[in-house]
């Protein structure tokens, strides 16, 4: 097995914006002050790769389940063994311990502590010994009422052929995104012109298929001033211990989308996605900022389902993430770092302003300086809270700079510890 994977979190920069600064603060720090590792993700989150090979066990074991799960035991991940083998793509909060893997038909748990350089030791089948903490129990039904190959006891949906798996990502809480939308401009890294969480339920068939996704996203502020519509895209993780990447997939792995009035499939042409909503006032049920402001308002929920077409085209390290663009100007797409563009995207704006996106080497939608237009957490059950207007973070938040300086290696909890009276929610 292996792994490794990445994600760190990090952080921005200030620039202008200086009429929020407090009068007790003589010297106010600048976002443009934070000096980060070329390969920093601005990411707060644990994404891990994993593959494991069952085979030295010498059990029988396929079409078996096998659970990632927490040292709660709640779940965090499962697949069908097939061929001995399993490939898990993980998305995880960050400071993730130690998890587990359970097979239960053997009421078999293995224990996969992290190792020192974070990342979890699968594969090394240190300890074969049954937990009693999940209270495991061998599957005892071998009915298999859908014919699907998976025995009722461990198909999540016993009597539908194509779905046998589904859990959540990220397994608890959402993934958090704060984004500026001046690009290529910069902005005054408040990171409050879209704050939004989204969490999403994916489900597989017996092949570990991508079958289907249900997608939850509360829109939590909207502080720029500029109107955007809201997009989801598909990628791919192609990330290594050295290089961060992310590659487009195709639109065809999208087959159909329902639930939400204003959501659509990208056009055929495009990379993979769906468009959220042309404008986010669109999805909102009054218009408000949250930004302390303007209007203040309870965000607004929207949900939809993308069906896949489920096929080995999707990747197992697929993953998702938002992006912004411009109503009036679709080319002009806003991502967080290293995320690709869609094929929509206008490529005159790459290089241009505050942009020093290198497409060529897959580095998208970062400053000069590492510096980024969005910053992605995964906190688990805590909340976000996020800046008033005009707030840079990096004073609303005065661990954010160690945390980038760090390339995401400490300071981890910087969202915790803010500064009175400088977040929206204060
Ligand atoms: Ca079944
Ligand atoms: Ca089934
Ligand atoms: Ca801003």
């Amino acid at each position: 097995m292996r792994l490794t994977a990445l994600l760190l979190p990090t952080a921005m920069l200030v620039g202008l914006s200086s009429c929020l600064f407090s009068s007790d603060d003589p010297d106010p720090p600048s976002f443009q002050s934070i000096s980060v590792p070329d390969n920093f993700s601005w990411s707060l989150s644990q994404k891990q790769f994993v593959n494991i090979d069952f085979s030295d066990l010498g059990l029988e074991l396929e079409n078996k389940r096998v659970n990632v799960r927490d040292e709660n035991g709640s779940l965090v991940a499962a697949q069908i063994i097939h061929s001995d083998l399993s490939s898990f793509y993980l998305e995880l909060p960050i400071g993730t311990g130690t998890l587990y893997l359970d097979i239960p038909s053997q009421n078999l748990v293995k224990i996969y502590p992290k190792n020192q350089s974070g990342d979890f030791t699968f594969g090394q089948l240190a300890d074969t010994s049954f937990d009693p903490y999940f209270g495991n129990k061998p599957s005892i039904s071998e009915m298999d009422s859908d014919l699907d190959g998976v025995v009722d006891s461990e198909d999540d949906a016993p009597t539908n052929p194509e779905l046998a798996i589904s859990y959540k990502i990220p397994y608890k809480g959402y993934k958090v995104v704060a984004m500026e939308d001046l690009w290529p401009e910069q902005g005054d890294f408040d990171f409050n012109d879209l704050v939004l969480r989204f969490n999403q339920k994916h489900h597989f068939n017996s092949e570990n298929q991508l079958y289907k996704g249900n997608y939850e996203l509360i829109l939590d502020a909207v502080g720029g001033i500029n109107r955007h519509g809201l997009g989801f895209q598909f990628v791919r993780d192609e990330s290594t211990a050295d290089k961060i990447m992310y590659k487009s997939l195709p639109s065809n792995i999208v087959s159909d989308v329902t639930g939400g009035e204003t959501v659509k499939m990208h056009d055929a042409l495009y990379t993979a996605g769906v468009y959220v909503t042309e404008d986010l006032h669109f999805i909102q049920s009054e218009f408000y900022n949250n930004n302390g402001e303007g209007p203040t308002h309870t965000p607004d929920t929207t949900r939809f389902e993308v069906s896949f077409s489920p096929s080995s085209t999707i990747p197992t390290n697929m993953c998702t993430m938002i992006y912004l663009f411009d109503r009036w100007d679709r080319g002009k797409e806003v991502h967080l770092p290293f995320f690709p563009p869609t094929s929509a995207a206008n490529d005159a704006y790459f290089g241009t302003e505050a942009d020093a996106s290198i497409p060529l080497e897959d580095i998208w939608y970062k400053s000069s300086e590492n510096h980024p237009w969005g910053i992605e957490m995964i906190i688990g059950d805590e909340d976000f809270k996020h800046t008033k207007e005009g707030v840079n973070i990096i004073l609303a938040f005065p661990e954010f700079r160690e945390w980038g300086r760090s390339g995401g290696d400490s300071n981890t909890d910087w969202y915790e510890k803010s500064k009175e009276n400088n977040l929206f929610q204060d």
